[in-house]
């Protein structure tokens, strides 16, 4: 280290040169011909438009790299709180357009490739994604940690590089089937291996007692270890030169060599069988609704729980040698209970290894972990099994069993003898098989449990954790969810973004979203109004040639594109969506053939994944299929109705059909979404929502309006009363009649689609489609009138955009910072 006058005559120096690498064209231009010839090993007279990404890439990645450290360096120097934020989860998606964004060289990249021949948008669209995460919950992983860097907060992601990402879905004859995703294939420009950066992670064994300067402690014996390495992704913020790190852990074989077994056993099998730890990190799990308690996921939650903490207590000891000071300098916070081991990790460390007594560690743990929760119903909470614990971690069984007996102690005496309740409450649930519930867990130790949108946090209080809200309200808070409007908008629609900064005046609504309602006064204006139909009809264009290419089916973009994009659940009810549109196909197919006029045309497009075992959930998308090749192929119908499902969705599909649309529905049963994140993205692009009041969308219908959107369905008070209530008796008409062309065959596949109409009739309708069904066709009714007045429409459309500030996630991560994690923005300074 340069001492205090060297230190600040380099950073002069180096202020000086604003950087190491220049960023005009000229520059880059000469930097990516120097990729394609020593990094991708191709001629600079003869590459293709994958080689010119790679190129690009490398280059750009260059330039992070020198914000990254020069981060690294001040954060390492102030030595202010930071905030590691644990999640299995992060749906980045691709890289390039979003960095060279943030970095504010996209022009400049896009002349230095125009006069080598290329298109920026050709050679960006060359990635693929990187989809390390199921759905919402991981896409707003990958959204926080834009606005933490775009904020200069102090912070480290911290989670798994998953060899295979989501599955890819392919469609044939109408079936959904898995392929795997092995995104690194063509290598992974964005990611930094860190060969030196590695930890070892032990697991199985024994817990012996041993004595240690005369005091009884215990000591782990474990029966395997595994390297975890790390692999360092630059995350870039937008208008400043903080750069973060997103630090995902790979598995290794251990390097340390058991030569007992090397010189008797089997060579051979030795190394295969050490081989086999790499697979800790080769697949994410496609599942976001249910917990299997399989041992593998469990190995991934620990592996990666315990690689963090390592890092992040060898960060801390570095400047430290007094864990009293650990609270001011450690914010850990829990996505979801998937990383919750790592409470029982830092007790571990902290009681065994660093030997700080029982209590004092308690206390620590007590005020460094903060708690997310995204689950709405009690079903949903992480269960593991203790015999699953004991067998993988013993030591920290034992631990979870103390904290537990410790706190119910203390409930009794807070509480008294209610058995019922302290049941309900215990860590350990009692059972055929006994479990640790995670989500207990997380309550006791955390000092504060977030919930994800105002009405996801109601329904915490009073039911999911009602037992726990009693003992402990203080700990209760919520940040509804909120979407980067940097990748949204300025990546994802380049001409609306044009069009704002123009109206506004200044490009800084791209750091402070709020600015946007300066777009109110202007919804009225007429030429306005041309303008933004303008940019959105040449999006819908767009799409429309993707939707062509894609399936063959022409769309015309004068039709109302209607969408929902989301993974495919009961509980969204993209089953709704399909009867509804059976009722639109069958009132075209019945009408005068004079009437057809007025109908309003629409494509319907429905894109999502099914977890690979849930059944119904497929059977959902082939009954879309089956739907669209019905309509699709319809003369009667025509260009009146079309109807496409978007094979594999994900991030990159969802940039280009979120720009192009008119209508989007968020349309679950009232209750059962925690937020919602899909709709905020949609409601930044101008585009109308049709939607129940559930999650985040309550909070939106009060910045918007009801007026501006499409509501229906019953209220979250009104669901649980239909229940008790039990089967509907009063469905209407047309909807027994929709679900009757499907069980009778009309869309053929009649036996493959009994058990989906039989979760609507005969008692079921758990999700109260039937219920429902009559508003939706009204809410559907009204968007088609409203469609029609074209005025009327881009005034509605213009004033989602401007009432859309409230979600972007810079307001979430600002209260984060200030509530619940306590940490500070540390800029670097130049
Ligand atoms: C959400 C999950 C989830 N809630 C388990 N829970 C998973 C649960 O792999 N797993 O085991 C993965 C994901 N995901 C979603 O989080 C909510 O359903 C949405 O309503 C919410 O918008 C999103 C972000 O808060
Ligand atoms: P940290 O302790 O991992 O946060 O790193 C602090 C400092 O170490 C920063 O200045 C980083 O630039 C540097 N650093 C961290 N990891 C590496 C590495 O793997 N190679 C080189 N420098 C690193």
């Amino acid at each position: 280290p340069k001492s205090g006058e060297g230190r600040a005559k380099a950073e002069r120096m180096f202020g000086l040169m604003d950087g190491f690498l220049k960023n005009d064209p000229v520059s880059l231009q000469k930097d990516i011909l120097d990729h394609v010839e020593y990094t991708v090993a191709r001629s600079r007279f003869n590459f293709d438009d994958f080689e010119a990404y790679q190129a690009l890439s490398h280059s750009v990645r260059d330039r992070l790299i020198e914000r990254w450290h020069d981060t690294q360096q001040y954060f390492k120097r102030k030595d202010p709180k930071r905030l590691y934020f644990l999640s299995l989860e992060f749906l980045m998606g691709r890289s390039l357009s979003n960095s060279v964004i943030n970095l504010g060289i996209r022009d400049q990249c896009a002349d230095a490739l125009n006069q080598l021949g290329f298109e920026f948008e050709v050679v960006a669209e060359q990635e693929g994604d990187a989809a390390l995460g199921n759905g919402g919950l991981a896409r707003l992983s990958a959204c926080q940690m834009d606005s933490l860097a775009t904020l200069d907060f102090p912070a480290i992601g911290y989670g798994l590089r998953y060899q295979y990402g989501l599955f890819r879905q392919v469609i044939l004859d109408g079936f959904q089937h898995e392929q795997p995703d092995y995104w690194l294939n063509f290598g992974n420009p964005w990611e930094i291996e860190r060969v030196h950066v590695s930890y070892a992670v032990k697991f199985y064994g024994t817990v012996e007692e041993e004595f240690l300067n005369g005091e009884k402690c215990k000591v782990w014996v474990p029966g395997e270890m595994v390297e975890a390495v790390a692999y360092d992704n630059p995350i870039p913020g937008y208008g400043t030169r903080n750069t973060i790190n997103l630090r995902l852990w790979a598995a290794k074989p251990s390097g340390q060599y058991d030569m007992e077994s090397y010189n008797t056993g089997d060579y051979i099998n030795e190394v295969i069988n050490r081989q086999r730890a790499e697979t800790i990190s080769t697949v994410l799990y496609p599942d976001d609704r249910s917990y299997q308690g399989k041992e593998l996921r469990l190995k991934q939650q620990y592996f990666f729980v315990s690689a963090s903490l390592q890092d992040i207590i060898r960060r801390f000891k570095e400047a430290h040698n007094n864990f009293d000071d650990f609270p001011e300098k450690v914010a850990l916070q829990l996505n979801d209970t998937h990383p919750s081991l790592a409470i029982a990790e830092v007790m571990r460390v902290l009681v065994d290894e660093e030997r700080l007594g029982w209590n004092r560690a308690w206390d620590i743990v007590c005020t460094i972990f903060s708690f997310t929760t995204h689950t709405v119903l009690p079903e949903g909470l992480e269960k593991i099994p203790v015999d699953l614990l004991g067998s993988l971690l013993p030591r920290h069984l034992q631990i979870i069993y103390e904290i537990n007996s410790i706190f119910m102690d203390e409930l009794k005496k807070r509480i008294g003898l209610d058995y019922n309740r302290l049941s309900r409450m215990s860590i350990v649930e009692e059972g055929a098989i006994k479990n640790i519930r995670m989500a207990n867990l997380s309550l006791v130790c955390c000092h504060t449990v977030n919930g994800v949108s105002r009405v996801h946090s109601e329904l915490l209080k009073t039911r999911v954790f009602k037992d726990f809200y009693e003992l402990w309200p203080q700990k209760f808070q919520y940040k509804t969810n909120g979407v980067t409007q940097r990748r949204w908008i300025v990546v994802s629609n380049p001409s609306l973004c044009a069009l704002i900064s123009k109206w506004l005046g200044t490009e800084a609504w791209i750091r402070d979203a709020d600015l946007l309602t300066g777009l109110r006064e202007y919804a009225a204006d007429a030429i306005l109004q041309q303008e933004w139909k303008m940019v959105r009809k040449v999006n819908k264009m767009r799409l429309a040639e993707y939707i062509e290419a894609m399936s063959g089916v022409k769309v015309s973009a004068d039709a109302m594109f209607d969408v929902q994009i989301k993974r495919i659940h009961e509980y969204k009810r993209q089953l709704l969506n399909l009867l509804g549109i059976i009722h639109r196909y069958d009132c075209i197919k019945n009408m005068e053939k004079s009437n057809r006029r007025k109908v309003v045309p629409r494509v319907c497009i429905i894109g999502g994944k099914a977890a690979p075992g849930y059944e119904i959930a497929k059977k959902i998308i082939k009954l879309c299929h089956a739907v669209a090749e019905k309509i699709n192929n319809d003369s009667d119908v025509g260009d009146l109705l079309k109807l496409v499902f978007f094979p594999d969705y994900n991030v990159s599909v969802a940039e280009l059909v979120i720009p192009g649309s008119d209508l989007s529905q968020h349309i679950s049963t009232a209750g059962h979404e925690a937020s919602g994140t899909g709709s905020m993205k949609l409601l930044m692009n101008g585009c109308l929502l049709l939607a129940t009041a559930d999650g985040s969308t309550v909070e939106i219908i009060e910045e918007i309006g009801e007026d501006n959107m499409f509501l229906f369905g019953a209220k979250l008070h009104e669901v649980s009363a239909l229940r008790d209530k039990g089967p509907a008796t009063k469905v209407p008409l047309q909807f027994a009649r929709v679900v009757r062309m499907v069980r009778e065959g009309y869309f053929g596949f009649k036996d493959y689609f009994k058990s989906l109409c039989d979760t609507l009739e005969g008692g079921g309708d758990f999700y109260l489609l039937g219920n429902d069904f009559g508003s939706y066709l009204e809410a559907q009714a009204a968007a088609d009138k409203a469609f029609v007045d074209e005025e009327k429409w881009t005034q509605m459309s213009i004033l989602c955009t401007a009432s859309s500030g409230r979600f972007s996630s810079d307001r979430t991560i600002e209260e984060y910072a200030e509530k619940t994690w306590g940490i500070e923005p540390c800029k670097c300074p130049f």
